[in-house]
């Protein structure tokens, strides 16, 4: 078991429904601390950062416009393999294979409005986290 720090954002639809608290208390309640916290509303070069990886997909430009609409919460937490264990807390990237009691399965809408990203691996982690809280270390 190892100390990691991993990255999350609320999404739009998650912080239009109320949803930040709860998401929060998820994560305490397993755990984990919050090492970083803002409210923000992304811009599109911002958005563009944060998904790179997909611009050349077809969901790109519709995906920037909705990750830029409007405040999403950026979290950094810690705890012990925080990447992994939270990707579970999450679920499904499709709420509607995520299941209940998961973030997305209880929250999600759809693919895009899946109510929270959060990192996949160390790497992504690190990158995310420095496009978004500078350069607070990840380890
Ligand atoms: P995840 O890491 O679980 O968020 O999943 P991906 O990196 O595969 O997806 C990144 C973002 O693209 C998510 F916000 C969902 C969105 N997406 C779509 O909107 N349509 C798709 O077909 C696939 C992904």
């Amino acid at each position: 078991m190892t100390q990691e720090r991993t990255f999350l954002i609320v999404k739009p639809e998650g912080v239009e429904q109320g949803h930040v608290g709860d998401i929060i208390e998820r994560f305490e309640k397993h755990g984990f601390r919050v090492v970083a916290l803002k409210l923000e509303q992304l811009s599109k070069e911002l958005a563009k950062m944060q998904y790179k990886e997909h611009r050349e997909k077809a969901f790109f430009d519709e995906l920037i416009s909705y990750m830029s609409s409007a405040p999403t919460v950026e979290i950094v937490i810690e705890g012990e393999d925080a990447i992994t264990a939270v990707r579970s807390l999450v679920g499904e990237k499709d709420p509607k294979e995520a299941q209940p009691g998961t973030i997305r399965g209880d929250y999600g809408l759809d693919v895009m409005r899946n109510a929270i990203h959060a990192s996949d691996s160390k790497a992504s982690a690190k990158r995310e986290v420095a496009i978004h809280f500078g350069n607070l270390t990840v380890n």
